[in-house]
Protein backbone atom coordinates (compact mmCIF):
# COMPACT_ATOMS: atom_id res chain seq x y z
CA UNK A 1 0.00 0.00 0.00
CA UNK A 2 1.50 3.35 -0.62
CA UNK A 3 2.50 5.54 2.44
CA UNK A 4 0.48 8.41 3.07
CA UNK A 5 1.66 11.68 4.68
CA UNK A 6 -0.42 10.97 7.83
CA UNK A 7 1.20 7.53 8.55
CA UNK A 8 2.56 8.97 11.97
CA UNK A 9 -0.62 10.92 12.54
CA UNK A 10 -1.27 9.52 16.12
CA UNK A 11 2.02 8.96 16.80
CA UNK A 12 2.46 12.54 16.33
CA UNK A 13 -0.51 13.80 17.87
CA UNK A 14 0.75 11.91 20.75
CA UNK A 15 4.08 13.63 20.76
CA UNK A 16 2.96 16.99 20.62
CA UNK A 17 0.11 16.52 23.66
CA UNK A 18 3.61 15.16 25.31
CA UNK A 19 5.22 18.80 24.58
CA UNK A 20 2.44 20.67 25.46
CA UNK A 21 1.50 18.74 29.03
CA UNK A 22 5.15 19.00 29.31
CA UNK A 23 4.94 23.52 29.11
CA UNK A 24 6.79 24.94 31.71
CA UNK A 25 5.36 28.33 32.03
CA UNK A 26 2.80 30.84 30.04
CA UNK A 27 6.13 32.46 28.97
CA UNK A 28 7.18 29.30 27.19
CA UNK A 29 3.97 28.58 26.05
CA UNK A 30 3.74 31.82 23.80
CA UNK A 31 7.03 31.05 22.40
CA UNK A 32 6.33 27.47 21.51
CA UNK A 33 2.98 27.77 20.68
CA UNK A 34 4.00 28.38 16.86
CA UNK A 35 5.80 25.53 16.40
CA UNK A 36 3.03 23.84 18.08
CA UNK A 37 -0.62 24.72 16.39
CA UNK A 38 0.76 27.72 13.88
CA UNK A 39 2.42 28.09 10.58
CA UNK A 40 5.67 26.54 11.37
CA UNK A 41 4.16 23.50 13.11
CA UNK A 42 4.08 19.99 12.03
CA UNK A 43 0.57 20.16 11.62
CA UNK A 44 0.55 23.09 9.25
CA UNK A 45 2.86 21.35 7.47
CA UNK A 46 0.73 17.93 7.33
CA UNK A 47 -2.23 20.59 5.92
CA UNK A 48 -0.16 21.50 2.97
CA UNK A 49 1.41 17.87 2.40
CA UNK A 50 -2.02 16.49 1.34
CA UNK A 51 -2.12 18.43 -2.58
CA UNK A 52 -0.35 14.85 -2.93
CA UNK A 53 -2.59 12.41 -1.98
CA UNK A 54 -5.73 10.85 -4.70
CA UNK A 55 -8.37 13.53 -4.72
CA UNK A 56 -10.57 10.41 -3.29
CA UNK A 57 -8.66 10.28 -0.01
CA UNK A 58 -7.94 13.46 0.88
CA UNK A 59 -11.66 14.16 2.41
CA UNK A 60 -10.70 11.74 4.84
CA UNK A 61 -7.14 12.61 5.58
CA UNK A 62 -8.51 15.97 6.03
CA UNK A 63 -11.41 15.34 8.81
CA UNK A 64 -8.55 13.44 10.46
CA UNK A 65 -6.05 16.19 10.64
CA UNK A 66 -8.41 18.59 11.30
CA UNK A 67 -9.14 16.59 14.82
CA UNK A 68 -5.99 15.75 15.65
CA UNK A 69 -5.26 20.01 15.66
CA UNK A 70 -8.89 20.28 17.17
CA UNK A 71 -7.50 17.78 19.84
CA UNK A 72 -4.27 19.72 20.12
CA UNK A 73 -5.40 23.36 20.14
CA UNK A 74 -7.96 21.92 23.22
CA UNK A 75 -4.83 20.70 24.87
CA UNK A 76 -2.74 23.97 25.00
CA UNK A 77 -5.86 25.94 25.73
CA UNK A 78 -6.16 23.85 28.94
CA UNK A 79 -2.53 24.00 29.87
CA UNK A 80 -2.53 27.54 29.40
CA UNK A 81 -5.40 28.00 31.95
CA UNK A 82 -3.44 25.81 34.15
CA UNK A 83 -0.44 27.94 33.65
CA UNK A 84 -2.34 31.55 33.92
CA UNK A 85 -4.46 29.83 37.22
CA UNK A 86 -0.43 28.96 38.73
CA UNK A 87 0.90 32.49 37.66
CA UNK A 88 -1.89 34.01 39.11
CA UNK A 89 -1.62 32.22 42.97
CA UNK A 90 2.13 32.37 42.83
CA UNK A 91 1.38 36.17 42.44
CA UNK A 92 -1.29 36.19 45.49
CA UNK A 93 1.37 34.05 47.36
CA UNK A 94 4.17 36.78 46.81
CA UNK A 95 1.45 39.84 47.70
CA UNK A 96 -0.17 38.49 50.78
CA UNK A 97 -0.14 40.47 53.51
CA UNK A 98 -0.88 39.27 57.03
CA UNK A 99 -2.78 41.57 58.42
CA UNK A 100 -1.41 41.56 61.66
CA UNK A 101 1.24 43.55 59.83
CA UNK A 102 -1.32 46.85 59.79
CA UNK A 103 -2.42 46.26 63.23
CA UNK A 104 -1.78 49.28 65.53
CA UNK A 105 0.39 48.28 68.05
CA UNK A 106 1.57 45.00 65.87
CA UNK A 107 3.66 46.44 63.62
CA UNK A 108 6.51 45.16 62.28
CA UNK A 109 8.31 47.85 60.30
CA UNK A 110 8.16 51.72 61.22
CA UNK A 111 4.84 52.44 60.54
CA UNK A 112 3.96 55.77 58.12
CA UNK A 113 0.95 57.50 58.73
CA UNK A 114 -0.83 59.75 56.16
CA UNK A 115 -0.67 63.18 55.92
CA UNK A 116 -2.53 66.49 53.52
CA UNK A 117 -1.33 67.11 50.04
CA UNK A 118 0.97 69.81 49.47
CA UNK A 119 -1.79 71.69 47.64
CA UNK A 120 -3.89 71.14 50.48
CA UNK A 121 -1.36 72.58 53.15
CA UNK A 122 -0.75 75.53 50.33
CA UNK A 123 -4.65 76.03 50.05
CA UNK A 124 -4.71 76.34 54.00
CA UNK A 125 -1.88 78.77 53.94
CA UNK A 126 -3.20 81.06 51.21
CA UNK A 127 -6.80 80.90 52.53
CA UNK A 128 -5.10 82.29 56.32
CA UNK A 129 -3.04 84.93 54.86
CA UNK A 130 -5.83 86.20 52.91
CA UNK A 131 -8.11 86.08 55.72
CA UNK A 132 -5.92 87.74 57.67
CA UNK A 133 -6.12 90.56 54.86
CA UNK A 134 -9.95 90.61 55.70
CA UNK A 135 -11.24 88.49 53.11
CA UNK A 136 -13.91 85.82 53.97
CA UNK A 137 -13.41 81.67 52.08
CA UNK A 138 -16.41 80.48 50.05
CA UNK A 139 -16.69 77.78 47.34
CA UNK A 140 -18.23 76.45 43.98
CA UNK A 141 -19.12 73.52 42.33
CA UNK A 142 -16.55 72.24 39.74
CA UNK A 143 -19.28 71.34 37.04
CA UNK A 144 -20.62 74.16 35.51
CA UNK A 145 -22.92 75.29 33.55
CA UNK A 146 -21.44 77.32 30.18
CA UNK A 147 -23.45 80.32 31.57
CA UNK A 148 -21.83 80.69 34.65
CA UNK A 149 -18.00 78.78 32.88
CA UNK A 150 -18.01 81.68 30.04
CA UNK A 151 -20.76 83.54 29.23
CA UNK A 152 -21.80 85.57 32.32
CA UNK A 153 -17.94 86.52 32.34
CA UNK A 154 -18.24 87.87 29.40
CA UNK A 155 -17.34 85.19 26.95
CA UNK A 156 -20.02 84.60 24.60
CA UNK A 157 -20.16 81.01 22.22
CA UNK A 158 -17.13 81.65 19.48
CA UNK A 159 -15.52 83.94 21.37
CA UNK A 160 -11.67 83.70 20.96
CA UNK A 161 -11.22 83.84 24.34
CA UNK A 162 -12.74 80.26 24.92
CA UNK A 163 -9.34 79.21 23.20
CA UNK A 164 -7.64 80.05 26.25
CA UNK A 165 -9.71 77.34 28.46
CA UNK A 166 -9.64 74.33 26.64
CA UNK A 167 -12.52 72.59 28.02
CA UNK A 168 -13.25 69.33 29.29
CA UNK A 169 -16.83 69.15 28.29
CA UNK A 170 -19.65 66.59 30.79
CA UNK A 171 -22.48 65.01 28.54
CA UNK A 172 -25.41 65.92 30.16
CA UNK A 173 -28.16 67.78 28.56
CA UNK A 174 -27.44 70.18 25.39
CA UNK A 175 -24.18 69.45 23.84
CA UNK A 176 -21.23 71.38 25.01
CA UNK A 177 -23.55 72.90 28.07
CA UNK A 178 -22.15 71.31 31.07
CA UNK A 179 -18.36 71.75 31.75
CA UNK A 180 -15.52 71.26 34.53
CA UNK A 181 -14.85 74.05 34.98
CA UNK A 182 -12.13 75.86 33.34
CA UNK A 183 -11.26 78.36 36.24
CA UNK A 184 -12.47 79.45 39.72
CA UNK A 185 -13.85 82.73 38.03
CA UNK A 186 -17.54 81.24 38.01
CA UNK A 187 -17.45 81.66 41.60
CA UNK A 188 -17.50 85.15 41.33
CA UNK A 189 -20.75 84.63 39.33
CA UNK A 190 -22.24 82.74 42.02
CA UNK A 191 -21.49 84.87 44.90
CA UNK A 192 -22.30 88.07 43.21
CA UNK A 193 -25.51 86.64 42.38
CA UNK A 194 -26.32 85.59 46.01
CA UNK A 195 -24.75 88.67 47.56
CA UNK A 196 -27.74 90.71 45.07
CA UNK A 197 -30.48 88.01 46.50
CA UNK A 198 -29.60 88.71 49.70
CA UNK A 199 -28.96 92.62 49.43
CA UNK A 200 -25.57 91.88 51.15
CA UNK A 201 -23.25 93.28 49.65
CA UNK A 202 -20.00 94.49 49.75
CA UNK A 203 -18.47 91.22 48.94
CA UNK A 204 -14.27 90.68 49.70
CA UNK A 205 -13.88 86.94 49.35
CA UNK A 206 -11.72 84.47 48.11
CA UNK A 207 -12.52 80.84 46.53
CA UNK A 208 -10.07 78.38 46.27
CA UNK A 209 -10.74 75.13 44.35
CA UNK A 210 -9.76 72.22 41.54
CA UNK A 211 -10.00 73.24 37.85
CA UNK A 212 -9.74 70.99 34.74
CA UNK A 213 -7.99 72.02 31.31
CA UNK A 214 -7.04 69.97 28.53
CA UNK A 215 -3.57 71.30 28.92
CA UNK A 216 -0.75 68.37 28.41
CA UNK A 217 1.30 68.72 31.41
CA UNK A 218 4.33 69.51 31.87
CA UNK A 219 6.86 71.48 34.28
CA UNK A 220 4.05 74.22 34.60
CA UNK A 221 0.99 72.92 33.85
CA UNK A 222 -1.48 69.82 34.96
CA UNK A 223 -4.88 68.91 33.33
CA UNK A 224 -6.22 69.06 37.01
CA UNK A 225 -5.00 72.00 39.25
CA UNK A 226 -6.67 74.64 41.73
CA UNK A 227 -7.09 78.10 41.90
CA UNK A 228 -7.50 80.56 44.16
CA UNK A 229 -10.06 83.40 43.15
CA UNK A 230 -10.10 86.78 44.66
CA UNK A 231 -13.33 88.60 44.54
CA UNK A 232 -13.93 92.49 46.14
CA UNK A 233 -17.09 94.72 45.20
CA UNK A 234 -17.19 97.69 46.85
CA UNK A 235 -18.01 101.74 46.96
CA UNK A 236 -14.63 103.42 45.56
CA UNK A 237 -12.41 100.39 44.80
CA UNK A 238 -9.83 101.46 42.26
CA UNK A 239 -7.02 99.65 40.46
CA UNK A 240 -4.28 100.29 42.99
CA UNK A 241 -6.80 98.81 46.09
CA UNK A 242 -5.70 95.74 43.48
CA UNK A 243 -2.52 96.17 43.46
CA UNK A 244 -2.13 96.82 47.43
CA UNK A 245 -3.80 93.61 47.68
CA UNK A 246 -0.99 91.36 45.58
CA UNK A 247 1.85 93.43 46.71
CA UNK A 248 0.54 92.54 50.63
CA UNK A 249 -0.36 89.06 49.60
CA UNK A 250 3.17 88.06 47.73
CA UNK A 251 5.16 89.73 50.89
CA UNK A 252 3.04 87.89 53.47
CA UNK A 253 3.80 84.45 50.90
CA UNK A 254 6.76 84.29 49.69
CA UNK A 255 8.68 86.87 52.35
CA UNK A 256 10.90 89.87 50.98
CA UNK A 257 13.15 88.07 48.74
CA UNK A 258 11.14 88.02 45.98
CA UNK A 259 9.70 90.81 43.26
CA UNK A 260 6.58 90.29 41.80
CA UNK A 261 5.39 92.00 38.81
CA UNK A 262 1.97 92.62 36.76
CA UNK A 263 1.69 92.72 33.38
CA UNK A 264 -0.67 93.86 30.86
CA UNK A 265 -2.93 91.33 30.04
CA UNK A 266 -6.33 90.27 28.66
CA UNK A 267 -9.36 88.34 30.23
CA UNK A 268 -12.67 89.35 28.88
CA UNK A 269 -14.53 90.13 32.78
CA UNK A 270 -11.96 92.41 33.67
CA UNK A 271 -10.70 95.61 31.98
CA UNK A 272 -7.88 96.49 32.60
CA UNK A 273 -6.02 93.75 33.08
CA UNK A 274 -3.48 92.39 34.37
CA UNK A 275 -0.99 89.00 34.66
CA UNK A 276 0.88 88.46 38.26
CA UNK A 277 4.34 87.46 38.11
CA UNK A 278 6.79 86.37 40.71
CA UNK A 279 10.97 86.02 40.16
CA UNK A 280 11.45 82.62 39.47
CA UNK A 281 12.44 80.39 42.70
CA UNK A 282 14.30 77.81 41.11
CA UNK A 283 16.66 79.73 39.23
CA UNK A 284 16.50 82.75 41.14
CA UNK A 285 15.72 84.95 38.12
CA UNK A 286 18.23 83.50 36.10
CA UNK A 287 16.27 81.85 33.62
CA UNK A 288 15.44 77.89 33.61
CA UNK A 289 13.81 75.08 31.92
CA UNK A 290 10.82 75.78 34.52
CA UNK A 291 10.68 79.42 33.79
CA UNK A 292 11.48 78.54 29.61
CA UNK A 293 14.25 80.48 30.75
CA UNK A 294 12.69 83.92 31.81
CA UNK A 295 13.54 83.96 35.00
CA UNK A 296 9.58 84.95 36.08
CA UNK A 297 7.14 82.66 36.20
CA UNK A 298 3.33 83.38 35.67
CA UNK A 299 1.41 83.03 39.13
CA UNK A 300 -2.42 84.44 38.08
CA UNK A 301 -4.46 86.97 36.22
CA UNK A 302 -6.50 89.79 37.81
CA UNK A 303 -8.07 93.46 37.14
CA UNK A 304 -11.17 95.58 37.84
CA UNK A 305 -14.66 93.99 37.14
CA UNK A 306 -15.74 94.77 33.29
CA UNK A 307 -18.86 96.34 33.83
CA UNK A 308 -20.87 93.70 31.27
CA UNK A 309 -20.27 91.11 34.85
CA UNK A 310 -21.55 93.51 37.20
CA UNK A 311 -24.50 93.77 34.81
CA UNK A 312 -25.25 89.96 33.82
CA UNK A 313 -25.52 89.50 37.82
CA UNK A 314 -27.73 92.86 38.51
CA UNK A 315 -24.86 94.77 40.23
CA UNK A 316 -25.32 98.50 39.38
CA UNK A 317 -21.75 99.49 37.85
CA UNK A 318 -22.69 103.25 38.70
CA UNK A 319 -22.46 102.21 42.53
CA UNK A 320 -20.15 99.55 43.07
CA UNK A 321 -16.71 98.24 41.26
CA UNK A 322 -14.51 95.97 42.46
CA UNK A 323 -11.75 93.90 41.34
CA UNK A 324 -11.14 90.19 41.06
CA UNK A 325 -7.82 87.96 40.99
CA UNK A 326 -7.18 84.02 39.83
CA UNK A 327 -3.82 82.30 40.92
CA UNK A 328 -2.64 78.87 40.27
CA UNK A 329 -2.68 77.33 43.97
CA UNK A 330 -0.10 74.38 42.89
CA UNK A 331 1.70 77.08 41.09
CA UNK A 332 2.37 78.56 44.73
CA UNK A 333 3.40 75.51 46.13
CA UNK A 334 5.89 74.79 43.09
CA UNK A 335 8.06 78.66 43.67
CA UNK A 336 7.38 78.38 47.76
CA UNK A 337 9.02 74.79 47.71
CA UNK A 338 11.22 75.62 44.48
CA UNK A 339 9.57 72.44 42.81
CA UNK A 340 10.67 72.02 39.26
CA UNK A 341 8.54 70.04 38.16
CA UNK A 342 4.89 70.55 38.82
CA UNK A 343 4.08 66.60 37.77
CA UNK A 344 5.89 65.74 41.26
CA UNK A 345 3.05 67.18 42.80
CA UNK A 346 0.85 64.04 41.45
CA UNK A 347 3.11 61.40 40.72
CA UNK A 348 2.90 59.67 44.01
CA UNK A 349 6.81 59.38 44.76
CA UNK A 350 6.90 58.86 48.60
CA UNK A 351 10.07 60.35 48.58
CA UNK A 352 8.67 63.48 47.12
CA UNK A 353 5.69 63.06 49.30
CA UNK A 354 7.27 62.48 52.41
CA UNK A 355 9.44 65.97 52.75
CA UNK A 356 6.24 67.71 53.05
CA UNK A 357 5.03 65.67 55.76
C1 LIG B 1 -7.53 82.49 34.58
O1 LIG B 1 -7.84 81.32 34.79
C2 LIG B 1 -8.40 83.62 35.02
N1 LIG B 1 -9.67 83.10 35.45
C3 LIG B 1 -7.70 84.39 36.15
C4 LIG B 1 -8.40 85.69 36.49
C5 LIG B 1 -9.28 85.71 37.55
C6 LIG B 1 -8.15 86.82 35.75
C7 LIG B 1 -9.93 86.91 37.87
C8 LIG B 1 -8.77 88.00 36.05
C9 LIG B 1 -9.66 88.05 37.13
P1 LIG B 1 -5.18 81.91 33.59
O2 LIG B 1 -5.64 81.00 32.55
O3 LIG B 1 -4.00 82.76 33.27
O4 LIG B 1 -6.34 82.88 34.07
O5 LIG B 1 -4.83 81.03 34.88
C10 LIG B 1 -4.48 81.65 36.10
C11 LIG B 1 -3.41 80.85 36.79
O6 LIG B 1 -3.86 79.50 37.00
C12 LIG B 1 -2.12 80.68 35.99
O7 LIG B 1 -1.31 81.83 36.12
C13 LIG B 1 -1.51 79.49 36.67
O8 LIG B 1 -0.91 79.86 37.89
C14 LIG B 1 -2.74 78.64 36.96
N2 LIG B 1 -2.93 77.65 35.89
C15 LIG B 1 -3.57 77.82 34.72
N3 LIG B 1 -3.57 76.67 34.00
C16 LIG B 1 -2.91 75.77 34.74
C17 LIG B 1 -2.57 74.37 34.56
N4 LIG B 1 -2.93 73.70 33.49
N5 LIG B 1 -1.86 73.76 35.54
C18 LIG B 1 -1.50 74.44 36.67
N6 LIG B 1 -1.80 75.72 36.90
C19 LIG B 1 -2.49 76.38 35.95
Amino acid sequence: MASSPLDNLAEQTAQLLATVAALGSIDQLRDDEPMITGKRSFLSTLQKSLGVLAPEDRKDAGARLQEARRTVEAALEGRRDELTRAARLRQLEVDRMDLGDVVVGAVRWPATVGHPSLVAVTQRELEDVFVAMGFTVSEGPEVESDWYNFEALNIPPAHPARGMWDTFYVELGEPETVVLRTHTSPTQIHLMESAVARDSLPIHAVMPGRCYRRDTPDARHLAAFHQVEGLVVDHHIAFSDLAGVIETFTRAYFGPDIESRLRPAFFPFTEPSAEFEVTCTICRGEGCRTCSQTGWIELGGCGMLDPAVLDAVGIDGDEWSGFAFGFGIDRCAQMRHQIADMRALVENDARFLRQFS
